[in-house]
């Protein structure tokens, strides 16, 4: 997979030289190009931003360094070649971070994952001026992606986070395909319930022991015990997710673990919370 990255800030690109998606690089797994905007500046002061029209607060990043920057990376990699087979044209899928965007899930890495080359405009200031998407949208499949509901100063954090989360699901990147099919929110994981708790050697730290039932050996056991912390933890933090599994998500003893945790079934089979029972 090829990944542009055109910033006005290449050193907060930095960390996808560290661990796995800087394993991957130098694997030839993955071939990520981090370029700097000001490179398709050409006034003395390489101005990227400037003020927005209608007024307001902040600047505004300017359409022509983009579109320069955009065009030479379209065109640097256009004849490369991908899952339509040697020669053919390949056209990127465009990601824009943006507070404004459509969020970006598990769901959503996994489809990029899927894409031969992906090209990410992390931008600063108030945001990219319209007309660069609105062009770009007419010739490229365009992401507008949030990975949050947080206010960030600009769209580097976003893309590491993107990266990451797209890298590790590239075939060797994670070494062990089977592992990423647990992950809380992969879809079709275990009915999308955060995970519970994890624990390692020593068997007894400052006092505190391993649950017995994980040292018994008895893997039906331990199965229906991790269900169970799932199913507390995600009571606790994420309840909107066990709201919004239909019936058929939760077995006999699954349905009995959530009634203790106060979930009530309703006429339609949903699980609705009653009284207080989130805590923490
Ligand atoms: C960004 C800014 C417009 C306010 C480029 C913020 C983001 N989940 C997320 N939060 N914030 C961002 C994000 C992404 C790109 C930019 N800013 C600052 N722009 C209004 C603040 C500029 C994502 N993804």
């Amino acid at each position: 997979m090829r990944l542009d990255i055109v910033t006005i800030f290449p050193e907060y690109l930095e960390p996808l030289n560290v661990s796995l998606v800087g394993k991957a690089r130098a694997r030839g797994d993955l071939d990520v190009r981090v370029h700097d905007l000001r490179a398709w500046t050409h006034d003395r002061h390489h101005t990227v931003d400037d003020t927005p029209y209608g007024g307001g607060p902040g600047m505004v990043m300017k359409p022509d360094p983009w579109g320069e920057a955009l065009d030479a990376v379209l065109e640097s990699g256009t004849a490369e070649g991908g899952a339509e087979g040697p020669g053919q044209p390949v056209q990127p899928v465009l990601v824009v971070p943006t507070p404004s965007g459509r969020p970006f899930t598990q769901e959503l890495a996994v489809e990029l994952s899927g894409k031969p080359w992906l090209v990410f405009t992390p931008a600063r200031y108030e945001g990219i001026d319209r007309r660069v998407i609105d062009e770009y949208a007419e010739r490229l499949d365009v992401r507008e992606v949030s990975i949050g509901d947080y206010v960030l100063a600009g769209g580097e954090a976003p893309v590491l986070v993107m990266v990451e989360a797209v890298a590790r699901l590239l075939p060797g990147v994670l070494g062990n395909a089977e592992s990423h099919r647990d992950d809380s929110f992969a879809p079709g994981a275990m009915a999308d319930l955060l995970e519970g708790p994890v624990y390692t050697k020593p068997p007894e730290w400052r006092g505190r022991d391993i649950p017995e039932v994980l040292v018994s050996g008895h893997h039906g056991k331990i199965a229906r015990w991790r269900r169970d912390q799932a199913l507390a933890r995600t009571t606790a933090h994420r309840p909107d997710l066990i709201g919004r599994c239909g019936p058929e998500a939760f077995d006999k003893h699954d349905r009995a673990t959530l009634e203790e945790l106060g979930w009530r079934q309703g006429t339609d089979g949903r699980f609705w919370l009653s009284g207080e029972a989130v805590e923490e």
